[in-house]
């Protein structure tokens, strides 16, 4: 069940996050700054509508949404996409962000109760591993 995907989480390390962005058509300033940013996550739960907030000294910004509906998700970076959230059989909330013809997918799940977040663009991926406040 998304429960365990509930709570505060704070960023403790990051892959590839750099040439992530770069491939998502992130700036070089906004990738500057997010590479440096150590942003919390909040994972909260309303009912069947789920938030996502993404706090950092560089900026603030969140989405909620709906297991299994479409909606408009405006991105850290910018970008507005169609966005679809699916929790799978294994457990991992998958989250496909559709825009200008292309794609990307964000990966979350729970490991020996620490959140990874892997991104995929194009074959370039990033890991993201955050630790429960
Ligand atoms: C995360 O939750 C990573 C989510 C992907 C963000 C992509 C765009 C960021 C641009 C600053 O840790």
């Amino acid at each position: 069940a998304i429960d365990a995907f509930l709570g505060k989480w704070c960023l403790v390390s990051s892959e590839g996050f750099e040439e992530y962005m770069k491939e998502l058509g992130v700036g070089m300033a906004m990738r500057k700054m997010g590479s440096m940013a150590k942003p919390d996550v909040y994972i909260i739960k309303d009912g069947d509508t789920i938030t996502v907030k993404t706090e950092s000294t560089f900026k603030t910004s969140q989405f909620s949404f709906k297991l299994g509906e479409k909606f408009e998700e405006n991105t850290l970076d910018g970008r507005k996409t169609q966005t679809l959230v699916s929790l799978k059989d294994d457990g991992s909330l998958i989250q496909e962000q559709e825009w200008d013809g292309k794609k990307t997918i964000i990966t979350r799940k729970l490991v020996d109760g620490q959140l990874v977040v892997e991104c995929d663009m194009n074959g370039v991926k990033c890991v993201r591993v955050y630790q429960k406040a």
